[in-house]
């Protein structure tokens, strides 16, 4: 029988870079997504987050880096959490307080750590005993990339067709090659379009979008591949060339746009210019003007130092593959 926990449950989970992109969704209700995807989880960047339901609350409470949001502000988080509810068949209201560790206000925090953390640590204030792939499905229902940050290392999210079918399993979640990210802070001063609306975007009007499916098809086998033969070469290639296939799709929507500032731009030269000097270096890019660049562990010093020369001290942050989710008893 499912019994409502008599304590607050704490799940921390890391945030994940992906290598292959989900851009794009089948269904946007239930998020399932157009492609398979493949990501790294990452171990500087992660969420804490508490939740117990309550039978005194008259409404969820979230508290989000010591705030309680608004209303609006927290309505992706209830709506999640009336998801929850309906799975234990229960009713009483929630107390939420989440906190992101990124070492600076950077910009880099995602919803995927954090809607990896709130499923691992309301549905187990729940009374909801779920296996890590259960986990991995409910944590989409909140926001796609946070499927995969249920699994620690080298994670994958399966297309599928339905809610049953959609969900990650890990490929590596301890890898034994050494790689490393290294992360450049350039954030945005423009007000930003979420990836919810740019991929739809995507969807409706680029004509580039068929192409996209087929070539991030290829480019996830090919990723899968390199993991598996620890092939250094191939997987960064392959990755930083799928990053801008993705981003080729914002170029070519209508309205069209790009998460690219003038700093993304130095930076992806400077990559190619480390390339140049012989160091094996690959960049991607997500739903912002940061980059980040793949790299091998042994290289990571002299590849921060780089940046550091050019985007300051704080604006360069180091690290290495992270842990699944964890949870609290
Ligand atoms: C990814 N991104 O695979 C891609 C690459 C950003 C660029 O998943 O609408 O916050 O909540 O499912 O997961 C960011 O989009 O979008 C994302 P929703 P999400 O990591």
């Amino acid at each position: 029988m499912m019994v409502i926990a008599d304590h607050p449950i704490t799940a921390k989970a890391h945030t994940n870079i992906a290598l292959v992109k989900y851009w794009g969704k089948l269904d946007n209700q239930l998020i399932i997504p157009q492609n398979d995807s493949l990501s790294l989880t990452l171990d500087e960047f992660y969420t804490q987050t508490t939740v117990q339901f309550l039978p005194e609350l008259s409404a969820d409470e979230v508290i989000f880096d010591n705030e309680r949001l608004s209303e609006s502000a927290s309505k992706r988080v209830r709506t999640f959490l009336d998801h929850v509810r309906q799975l234990a068949g229960i009713n009483f209201h929630a107390r939420v307080i989440t906190k992101n560790f990124v070492p600076t206000a950077a910009g880099l925090a995602s919803s995927a750590s954090g809607f990896a953390a709130l499923a691992g640590a309301a549905s187990r204030a729940a009374g909801l005993n779920l296996n890590r792939r259960d986990l991995s499905r409910l944590a989409r229902r909140g926001s796609g990339s946070a499927t995969r940050s249920i699994f620690g290392g080298f994670a994958a999210w399966q297309q599928g067709q339905d809610d049953a079918t959609s969900y990650a399993y890990p490929i590596d979640e301890q890898p034994t090659w050494d790689i490393a990210v290294v992360a450049l802070v350039l954030n945005a001063k423009q007000k930003k379009i979420s990836s919810r609306v740019g991929m739809r975007l995507a969807v409706e009007t680029s004509p580039f979008y068929s192409a996209w499916i087929k070539a991030s098809q290829a480019d996830f086998e090919t990723v899968k591949t390199a993991i598996q033969n620890e092939d250094f070469e191939l997987l960064g290639h392959t990755s930083e060339q799928n990053a801008m296939r993705m981003h080729a799709l914002t170029l070519s929507s209508d309205p069209n746009f790009t998460y690219f500032n003038a700093d993304s731009i130095q930076a992806m030269n400077m990559v190619k210019e480390l390339r140049l000097q012989g160091i094996s270096c690959y960049f991607t890019m997500d739903a912002g003007p940061n980059v980040k660049i793949i790299c091998q562990g042994a290289d990571a010093e002299r590849i921060r130092c780089y940046f550091q020369s050019s985007f300051g001290q704080d604006q360069v942050l180091v690290t290495r593959s992270g842990t699944g989710i964890s949870i609290s008893n």
